[in-house]
């Protein structure tokens, strides 16, 4: 827990600070140099990209330090491999890591311009679906910032997660085009690029010795270019790389053509491959089953080992010998598997080792993180389609799996056909199917899950027979979030109160927090901390109004709920609730509440039928409740449409209370419960995923727990779970639910929001929402009450922003060092 960050000076690769004179030349030089325009002339884009160019000046000082740094010291660097980051903005990200935004803001100032009109020029970096793409974008933060060396892999998407309008309150798609006009970011590395190939057949031919060798002929080449985005440590410390790779056509194979109807063809072929970098599929917890999705993920994998090697032979030659001592490799969830096989052929293949010796590779190489337990997420690839697409590596998968069975299995359990058949990473049945669960965990060499719980549950649940095979293979690594983007660069009012109350540290050293601790009951610090929060929700009101129209009170309680929208999450719990206060208000006028407004923001997988149906609901409810005089501002409902990360930058620090409801054993951790915690939010949360250990760091007093835990949602499930038993116990609950089916919230059209109704009875509420919500219920009335002692709400948030200091990446990140990937910190060394 204690992380131990050196400090600015000795360690940074970006070299002397500028100070707003000499930023504020720079700004005017590439206004004039970069952009062709003026100060007079430029428009807002013009300015925020003559801003960026310049900060790039030190980045990329940085870079190349780090870089000349990690080459010449020959260091052990971790891969991460990710088919999604999250990214969000880097503008003010990489200012305060850089360790000048003051200055930046100043110079700026200084020209007339304002930071804060320049940061919303920029689009978001959404090259994820949700909580898993952000870890991976905190990780690398926080990699730079403790000057561990590590590389981040992943895919260029042409368009990133879509964006989200509602129509008449219905989730309406558009495709975000976050690079149309150039991103000032990234470096094109065409010199790197890589040739991948897919398709084709599989010929078996002997060599003079007599020896049986496998040779693939790829039925299509695609080019992978790659493109480098900086990744800023805080304090400048070192600046490493993400490496997202573009598909292209191939230059030399696609367009080898004989006659006219070949031209044709080639031109299709191109518009093929340029395909496969084109989209992130949005699809969160579900599998989308299709081959562009499996070339996606060979694709990437397949060229960053290449890039790998490259690198390592450039060091060692044809040695591989030290190639498991350089490079560790992490598996962000299963999607990255095919990397293993991949790995394998080319080292046997290729390289022409033994299948032993290169297998002993492969294990000393990957690591493999599971971020979920949901069954309907657990990815599985169509044998038929692996054949198609990769049928070297699908006869790769075969060996490996007989080995492992036969090695392995069988030695354990001798003659259990039903083990066999329960381990096997091919699931027999009507269509076979290839297991990357199972693939990961018998060729990494080690697995760990995202929270205590969700840990216990992977090894009891999910491989408890792996468990028994190789105990020591799993372990547990509990997320962070860092909190440089998540409190300092979010927060800036709360971030000052820190320096100014506990020293500046606390950035990379979050433990400091707990000296926060000895000021929860003083009145002046109370006042000033209830302070930031109020600003920070003024700021939101005014967001809030420009975005929906909405008028809401800053002084009400702000209630919010920010996540990918799954009926594991709850959603529609929280609107069970909502009904329930506006059902009170209607049957009782004087019902005593604490004004609040329910702020919800989530994106629906567009074909995720019942997710859409829960927003349109939340949205028609809403418009409902606000404009409902007999409420008297009691309620206010606001669904932010397109949420993000830059949203979810501006609505944590103004939220009072988190919610973190999904059932019990379903949600792995959790991140954002982190950072509303850091920012003093209360959370209302189930005992699942980091909650737990939420509620451990900031004690009972300071959060609201409720519904079944783990071992009582099981029970019930065993028991056989009837939620219609608590429709007709609870006339309140079965109130609300019959009001769904009215035309009360759709006027004209009675049943369009029954199907969430329809779900929770007829369709066996498989995520227990009539189990919870009369707990849910009481600690909403709980929170009701903390919050009408101004002083007790103050205490209980500072208290969690002051116990959170263990939810930090940091921490996160020197746990992977230790248990999983034996790096040693390099500090870069400034050229003189
Ligand atoms: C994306 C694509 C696919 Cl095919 C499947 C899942 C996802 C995805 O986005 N998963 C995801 O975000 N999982 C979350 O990971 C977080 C980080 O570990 C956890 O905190 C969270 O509980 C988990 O749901």
């Amino acid at each position: 827990m204690n992380v131990k960050v050196a400090t600015a000076p000795e360690t940074t690769a970006v070299g002397q600070r500028p100070n707003a004179t000499e930023l504020k030349e720079r700004i005017v030089r590439h206004l004039h140099s970069t952009l062709g325009t003026d100060v007079n002339k430029a428009s807002p884009q013009a300015w925020w990209r003559a801003t960026c160019a310049s900060i790039n000046e030190y980045v990329f000082d940085g870079l190349r330090n780090t870089q000349r740094t990690h080459y010449q010291q020959n260091t052990r660097a971790v891969h991460y491999f990710s088919l999604e980051y999250l990214m969000g903005r880097l503008f003010s990200n990489n200012l305060h890591n850089l360790g000048f935004y003051e200055e930046a803001k100043q110079a700026l100032l200084e020209l007339g311009i304002n930071i804060a009109d320049l940061e919303e020029q920029e689009e978001d970096m959404a090259l994820g679906n949700g909580g898993l793409g952000r870890l991976a974008a905190c990780f690398i933060d926080s990699l730079a910032t403790l000057n561990y060396p590590a590389i981040g892999y992943g895919i260029h998407y042409e368009h990133g997660l879509f964006k989200q309008e509602f129509q008449h309150g219905i989730q309406i798609e558009r495709p975000d085009s976050w690079r149309e006009y150039g991103n000032p970011w990234e470096i094109c590395r065409p010199e790197s690029a890589q040739e991948i190939s897919v398709y084709g057949y599989v010929e078996t031919v002997y060599d003079l010795q007599g020896r049986m060798k496998k040779v693939w002929h790829p039925g299509r080449i695609i080019k992978a270019v790659p493109w480098d985005i900086p990744v800023v440590g805080y304090n400048g410390s070192s600046v490493n790389v993400l490496r997202l790779w573009e598909s292209r056509a191939s230059d030399f194979f696609n367009w080898d053509v004989f006659n006219s109807g070949g031209y044709i063809d080639a031109a299709r072929e191109n518009i093929e491959a340029e395909t496969i970098s084109k989209v992130l599929y949005p699809n969160d917890e579900t599998e989308a089953g299709k081959e562009l999705r499996l070339i996606q993920q060979y694709f990437f994998c397949s060229s960053s080992l290449k890039d790998i090697i490259r690198r390592y032979k450039r060091a060692h030659g044809d040695d591989w010998s030290q190639f498991a001592k350089q490079v560790v490799i992490q598996l962000n969830d299963t999607h990255p598997t095919v990397a293993i096989p991949e790995l394998m052929r080319i080292l046997v293949d290729r390289a022409e080792m033994t299948w032993d010796d290169a297998w002993n590779i492969c294990q000393h190489v990957f690591a493999y993180t599971n971020h979920t337990l949901l069954p309907e997420a657990l990815e599985r690839w169509p044998v038929r389609l692996f054949e198609k697409v990769l049928p070297r590596h699908l006869e790769i998968i075969y060996e490996i799996n007989r080995r492992f069975l036969v090695e392995q299995v069988d030695v354990r359990w001798p003659g259990d056909v039903e083990k066999k058949r329960k381990l096997s990473i091919i699931e027999e049945g009507h269509e076979p199917m290839v297991r990357m669960g199972h693939l990961c965990v018998v060729g990494s060499f080690r697995v760990n899950g995202v929270a205590e719980i969700h840990s216990q549950l992977v090894k009891s649940d999910l491989f408890p027979e792996m468990v028994a095979l190789w105990p020591d293979k799993f372990t547990n690594i509990t997320n962070g979030v860092t909190p440089r983007r998540w409190l300092k660069a979010c927060n800036p009012r709360l971030a000052k109160l820190l320096d100014n109350t506990i020293g500046t540290t606390w950035p990379t050293q979050l433990t400091e927090l707990a000296k926060l601790k000895a000021y929860a009951d003083d009145p002046a610090m109370q006042d000033a901390f209830m302070a930031i929060k109020q600003q920070n929700k003024a700021e939101l009101a005014t967001e809030v109004k420009r975005l929906t129209g909405v008028d809401i009170d800053p002084h009400a309680l702000f209630d919010v709920q920010i996540k990918r929208l799954h009926e594991y999450k709850r959603q529609h719990l929280n609107l069970l609730h909502i009904l329930a206060l506006y059902r009170r208000i209607l049957q009782n006028p004087d019902y005593d509440m604490v004004p609040r407004v329910f702020l919800f923001g989530a994106k629906a997988a567009p074909g995720y039928k019942l997710a859409k149906e829960i927003i349109y609901a939340i949205n028609k409810i809403a418009d409902k409740i606000n404009h409902d005089k007999r409420v008297k501002n009691r309620i206010k409902v606001v669904f932010m449409p397109n949420y993000r990360v830059s949203l979810a930058e501006k609505m944590i620090p103004a939220a009072d209370v988190s919610e973190q409801i999904s059932t019990a054993g379903k949600e792995a951790s959790g991140t954002g419960n982190m950072k509303l915690a850091l920012n003093g939010a209360v959370t209302v949360g189930t005992l699942d995923g980091a909650n737990i250990e939420i509620a451990e760091e900031v004690g009972l007093d300071n959060i609201a727990i409720f519904g079944l835990t783990v071992d009582e949602v099981k029970a019930l499930y065993q028991s056989g779970y009837n939620s219609r038993d608590y429709y007709l116990n609870n006339p309140e609950l079965k109130a609300i639910l019959d009001w769904l089916e009215t035309d009360y919230f759709t006027p004209g059209k009675p049943g369009e929001l029954a199907a969430i109704k329809r779900s929770l009875l007829e369709g066996g509420d498989h995520y227990l929402v009539m189990a919870d919500f009369a707990s849910y219920c009481d600690a909403q009335q709980k929170i009701d009450e903390w919050y009408r002692d101004r002083n007790g709400w103050a205490r209980k948030a500072m208290l969690n922003t002051a116990s959170v200091a263990k939810f930090n990446s940091d921490r996160s990140i020197e746990d992977y060092v230790e248990k999983v990937w034996q790096l040693k910190r390099c500090v870069v060394a400034v050229k003189p």
